[in-house]
């Protein structure tokens, strides 16, 4: 419901609207109105009130409303519903905890994360208004060994974006980052709850450095945003959009035909890693290879130095390059 009112407040915010017709609107009483009103006012959105006029969103600053978000994208299944913090530990973990009752294609979002995080516990970093931290559940009908192509058609759909928006020359590090110049601009976390044989559901997190302007220490190195390399700020509304409509195409393709055809040309072309030397670290072991193909699985054939092949699933390992972090 609060997304409803929200939805009526952005539609009408260059005037006020009454609690009346707010209530009416949603065919909820006018007392409803004012507590989901004063929840969302907690909730960090700026919201006036005025007697006899009624209410009025007002800093519209560049926040990530989901009535905004959700208007544009009503014909489709991902992001149909979406539940927005200002702030929150992480979004994925949030899903992880409310799994039982969010519906497919739900999706997450949050102005910062304060516990974000990455593959084995590593720490995603996400400050406030600058990012895109989302997290999206889906419920597939498909063995859990499948799960994993997730992370690979996520990919594609953020790289595709970042591309058609941006002009950036946006890469796919195998097998869940975003580089552009061979810095990181955006991660994927896939995690999957299920049985043996079937998935309860996938929560697909996607981190996308948009608007930061320099990073902490720890990671400036290899990290970058969009706005570091395109000198422009980054409507991240439209970027999160267009990400939806391209993910919710390939994801119903492949959930149709339990196969990657579709996607693994733009896979190969978006590659960072094809044709390169790489370093394959897996815990402490590390091994040098050349990154030759990803097969019909969204797997990794790397040529070791010895000549033999092997294939990488992506679970455990980190790629480098041959001497930096791509
Ligand atoms: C990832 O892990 O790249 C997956 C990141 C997923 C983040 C999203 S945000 C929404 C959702 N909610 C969550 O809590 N997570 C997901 P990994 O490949 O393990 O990379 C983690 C490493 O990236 C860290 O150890 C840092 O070195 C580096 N790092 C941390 N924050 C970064 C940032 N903002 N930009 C670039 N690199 C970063």
């Amino acid at each position: 419901m609060r997304n409803k009112i929200l939805e009526e407040l952005y539609k009408n915010r260059e005037d006020y609207i009454s609690g009346e017709t707010l209530a009416v609107n949603l065919g909820i009483s006018r007392t409803a109105v004012w507590k989901h009103i004063n929840i969302l006012k907690k909730e960090g959105y700026s919201i006036k009130t005025a007697p006899g006029k009624g209410y009025r969103l007002s800093e519209m600053k560049d926040k990530l409303l989901p009535g905004e978000i959700g208007s544009s994208i009503h014909n489709n299944i991902i992001g149909k519903r979406i539940i927005y913090f200002d702030s929150i530990d992480s979004t994925n973990n949030y899903i992880k905890k409310k799994a039982g009752q969010l519906k497919n294609g739900t999706v997450v979002l949050a102005e910062e994360q304060v516990s974000g995080r990455g593959r084995r516990g590593k720490e995603w970093i996400s400050p406030k208004g600058t990012g895109i931290w989302m997290s999206l559940i889906l419920k597939p009908d498909i063995p859990p060994r499948e799960g994993i192509k997730m992370t690979q058609i996520a990919a594609v759909a953020v790289c595709g974006s970042i591309r058609k928006l941006t002009g950036l020359d946006a890469l796919i590090k195998w097998p869940n980052d975003i580089v552009i110049n061979g810095k990181k601009v955006c991660g994927i976390l896939t995690e999957m709850a299920g049985e043996l044989n079937e998935i309860n559901y996938v929560v697909i997190g996607i981190g996308i450095n948009a608007n930061m302007e320099h990073f902490p220490e720890e990671v400036g190195k290899k990290a970058t945003s969009l706005f570091i390399e395109g000198g422009k700020k980054v409507d991240r509304k439209e970027l999160l959009v267009d990400i939806l409509e391209n993910f919710e195409i390939m994801y119903n393709n492949y959930t149709l035909h339990l196969n990657l055809n579709e996607v693994l040309p733009m896979i190969k072309a978006y590659s960072a890693v094809l044709g390169k030397n790489i370093r394959i670290i897996q815990g402490k072991s590390e091994k040098m290879g050349r990154a030759v193909d990803i097969n019909d699985d969204g797997l990794l054939l790397v040529e070791k130095e010895d000549g033999n092949r092997e294939l990488i699933s992506s679970g455990e390992v980190s790629i480098r390059g041959e001497r930096g972090y791509i």
